[in-house]
């Protein structure tokens, strides 16, 4: 339902690829035939959607979707975990997305990191493809470490905290 016309045509492409000759003798499909498996793929996306729903597993936001295994890791180990899984760590880009995010953070009870690194300049910090952070929520009086803290979490109220990279924190990954 909140997928995002990438994301499904990304699926959809994957999944009629995957599909082995479903007509008989591999004919490829009519339109209608056509139709009626794009139905049946939106309608079981939608239905595994509500399930990792119902399990506080993924929230939308518009584009990206947000996702949780719920375990903790330090920063290393999310970085490698979202990877394997396809994805990246989650990086808020706006209020809606940090919203998304926060959602977690708040039904774990438990900080996230997020995608983002101090620079080689002390107390400035930067998204991992480089960039500077176009949008930033910091807590009052923060970043502090300077140049002792060099990753970002999440703290309960949605405001972030530089924090040092090996403490263990919420998985939130981005896909
Ligand atoms: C801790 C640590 C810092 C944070 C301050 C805020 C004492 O250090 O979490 O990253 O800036 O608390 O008081
Ligand atoms: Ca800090």
């Amino acid at each position: 339902m909140m997928l995002s016309p990438r994301l499904f045509h990304k699926i959809l492409g994957f999944t009629l690829f995957l599909l082995p000759c479903y007509a008989q003798d591999c004919l490829p499909l009519n339109n209608n035939e056509m139709e009626g498996v794009v139905r049946q793929l939106e309608h079981r996306i939608s239905q595994l959607e509500g399930v990792l729903r119902l399990k506080d597993m993924v929230t939308g936001s518009g584009g990206k979707i947000f996702a949780t295994n719920g375990k903790k890791a330090d920063y290393d180990t999310t970085l490698k975990t979202c990877k394997e899984a396809g994805g990246s760590i989650a990086t808020p880009r706006n209020p809606r997305e940090n919203d998304a995010i926060l959602h977690f953070v708040k039904n774990f009870n438990t900080y996230a990191y997020l995608g983002m690194k101090e620079s080689l300049i002390p107390g400035k910090f930067q998204i991992l493809d480089g960039n500077k952070l176009s949008y930033t929520n910091w807590h009052s009086n923060e970043p502090s470490g300077k140049g002792e803290e060099a990753c970002v979490e999440m703290y309960t109220d949605g405001t972030w905290n530089d924090k040092a990279c090996n403490k263990n924190r919420l998985i939130v990954c981005q896909f």
